[in-house]
C-alpha cells in the first residue's frame, strides 16, 4: 500500500522512541514509511525528500531528531504538508531538541510534541487524517473508547482499596 504517512529520524539511534509511533499506526491500519535522514548529514537528501513527499501520496510527515534538531524545520520549510515535530532526549534530557523544534520562525511551524512523545506524535497524525476519512475516524474513536475504559477500571479498583469514592 502507497505510505500517507512519513516518518523521519535523524538518525537510527532515535529508533527506540519511533517504535511506539509505528506501533500506534501500524494499530489505526495506516499505512507508514520510516527513514532515516539527517538535516546536517544527508542535507541534500533531506531536500529532496521534502520536496517530493507530497506528490508521493504522503499527507503527514513525523519527524524526530535530537540535540541541535533542524530536521522538522527544514523539512516543513520545504512542504506544504503538516510536520510532526519530535523531540528525542539524546543530550541536555532532550530540552536542546525541543527548542530547536518548537521555537520556529513564523509562518513555518512544526506542531511538535512532548520529548519522546512517539505515542502523541502517531496519534497525532491519526487526528490529521481523521478529519478527511471516516475509516480511520471510525478506528480512532474505537482506541478513545478503550482508554476511558482503561481510567475507569484503574479507578474501580482504586475504590476498592478505600472508603473514598468520586463521584461525578
Ligand atoms: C541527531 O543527533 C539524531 O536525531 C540523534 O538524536 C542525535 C545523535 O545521532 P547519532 O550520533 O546517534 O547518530 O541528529
Amino acid at each position: 500500500m502507497t505510505p500517507i504517512v512519513s516518518i523521519i529520524m535523524g538518525s537510527t539511534s532515535d529508533l527506540p522512541v519511533l517504535r511506539k509511533t509505528a506501533d500506534f499506526l501500524e494499530q489505526m491500519e495506516i499505512p507508514f514509511e520510516m527513514h532515516a535522514l539527517s538535516a546536517h548529514r544527508t542535507p541534500a537528501a533531506v531536500e529532496r525528500y521534502a520536496v517530493e513527499a507530497k506528490g508521493r501520496g504522503i499527507k503527514v510527515i513525523i519527524a524526530a531528531a535530537g540535540m541541535a534538531a533542524a530536521l522538522p524545520g527544514v523539512i516543513a520549510a520545504q512542504t506544504t504538508l503538516p510536520v510532526i515535530g519530535l523531540p528525542i532526549a539524546s543530550t541536555l534530557d532532550g530540552i536542546d531538541a525541543l527548542l530547536s523544534i518548537v521555537q520556529m520562525p513564523p509562518a513555518i511551524p512544526t506542531a511538535t510534541v512532548g520529548i519522546n512523545a512517539g505515542l502523541n506524535a502517531a496519534v497525532l497524525a491519526v487526528r490529521i487524517l481523521a478529519l478527511s476519512d471516516p475509516e480511520i475516524e471510525a478506528r480512532y474513536q474505537e482506541y478513545a473508547k478503550t482508554l476511558s475504559a482503561k481510567v475507569e477500571k484503574a479507578d474501580t479498583e482504586l475504590a476498592a482499596l478505600s472508603d473514598y469514592k468520586f463521584k461525578v
